[in-house]
């Protein structure tokens, strides 16, 4: 089992996009499940692209390329995800921060948002504020999720807080967020709703939302 995880995991990392998709294939038929293939095997990969982009050892291009053999890792599994009861639990307009292209995490979270019963209007990346708010309140949506992985468009998310408090819009939004530089103390800094750390944890997070009213208190599931 740890072989074809470690399999995997070379796969995105050396970007081999034929190869992922059989290898994929392989764990399920082993039995392992869409969660651990994806944290085990292409999070892996590309939590070591990371470190090695920063210390100069790998380029965007190599990047981009296992950025897209991960999409394709996780298109296989999908279908073999297991939600939980299909009641009608809130819905959830998504998308990424304003200058932010890496929608890997953020379509994780969408996924599994809406395996698990959320209503899912997905925005996209390099979303502006404007189109959160516009397409939340033509959505009549419960929740607004933002995910940044990028220093520079975190600030988008606090702008989102304070456009809707300007507006006296506040109450009507729970306000979710998520990505690799966020924290609980950002999250609570910048008055957000929830918190979450994985696309799994969001689950939990997004159904405790359900309970609160807007700007209530700060949900932290890690
Ligand atoms: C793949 C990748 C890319 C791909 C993205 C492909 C794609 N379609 O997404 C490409 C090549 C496009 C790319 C480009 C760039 N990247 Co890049 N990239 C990465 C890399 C290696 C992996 C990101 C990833 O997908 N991780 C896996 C997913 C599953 O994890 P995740 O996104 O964190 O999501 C999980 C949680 O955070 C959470 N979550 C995520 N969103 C949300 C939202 C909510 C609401 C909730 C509750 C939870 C939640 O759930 C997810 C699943 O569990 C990271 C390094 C890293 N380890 O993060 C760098 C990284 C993010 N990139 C970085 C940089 C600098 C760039 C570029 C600026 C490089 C450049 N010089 O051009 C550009 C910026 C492009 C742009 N404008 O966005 C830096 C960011 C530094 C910073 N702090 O700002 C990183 C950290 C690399 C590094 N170590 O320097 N990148």
């Amino acid at each position: 089992m740890g072989d074809i995880l470690k399999r995997i995991e070379e796969a995105v990392y050396n970007g081999d996009e034929d190869g992922i998709v059989a290898l994929t294939g392989e764990a399920l038929n082993e039995g392992l499940s869409p969660q651990e293939i994806i944290d085990q095997g292409g999070v892996v990969a590309l939590d070591r692209l990371g470190v090695d982009f920063d210390n100069l050892v790998v380029f965007l291009p190599e990047l981009m390329i296992a950025g897209d053999c991960m999409k394709a890792l996780i298109e296989t599994v999908t279908p073999h995800m297991k939600g939980g009861e299909k009641i009608y639990k809130g819905k959830v307009v998504i998308g990424c921060a304003k200058g932010d292209l890496h929608d890997i995490g953020k379509n994780l979270v969408a996924t599994q948002l809406s395996v698990n019963g959320f209503q899912v209007k997905d925005l996209g990346v390099d979303v502006s504020t404007s189109k959160f708010i516009d397409t939340a309140e033509a959505e009549q949506a419960d929740i607004i999720a933002i995910s940044s992985l990028l220093t520079t468009s975190q600030y988008y998310m606090e702008e989102l807080v304070k456009r809707l408090d300007n507006e006296g819009k506040r109450g009507k939004f729970r306000i979710a967020v998520g990505g690799g530089p966020i924290n609980p103390e950002y999250a609570k800094k910048i008055g957000v709703d929830g918190y979450a750390r994985t696309a799994h944890s969001a689950i939990s997070m997004a159904q405790r939302l359900m309970k609160i009213k807007p700007a209530e208190e700060l949900i932290v599931e890690l």
